[in-house]
């Protein structure tokens, strides 16, 4: 999609550093890290959010690539957490669906 910043960064039209790629996600470090390990992991094809008709198929995909991120970085045994904001209510600030996968030190409790 155009003046969409992940979909340039999908495309390698702008860098990323990337920990995992393949023909469907990209997962690359987010810029502004909030932990030791603060990876982000999108669909190539573009969806807004996870209301946006993305398939069960891509979605679950998607989902499972956090493994794969996870062993990657270290912090499969360890524990992390995975965070998808979805909406205004949420503050999501980049349309395009992705999903954080934070961790590497001890967090506080997950409720809001
Ligand atoms: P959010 O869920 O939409 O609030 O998170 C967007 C994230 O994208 C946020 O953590 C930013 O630091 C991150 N990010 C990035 O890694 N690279 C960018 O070019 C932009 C945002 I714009």
């Amino acid at each position: 999609m155009q003046d969409c910043i992940f979909c340039k960064i999908a495309a390698g039209e702008i860098p990323s550093t990337i920990v995992y790629e393949d023909d469907r996600v990209l997962a690359f470090e987010d810029l502004n890290p909030q932990m030791p390990v603060h990876t982000l992991i999108i669909p190539k094809e573009h969806y807004a959010n996870i209301g946006d008709g993305i398939s069960d198929e891509l979605l679950g995909y998607v989902f499972n690539t956090v493994k794969k991120v996870a062993e990657i970085k270290g912090i499969a045994d360890s524990g992390y957490r995975v965070i998808v904001n979805t909406g205004s209510d949420a503050q999501q600030s980049v349309h395009h669906l992705h999903v954080h996968v934070l961790g590497g030190a001890p967090m506080n409790s997950g409720s809001p």
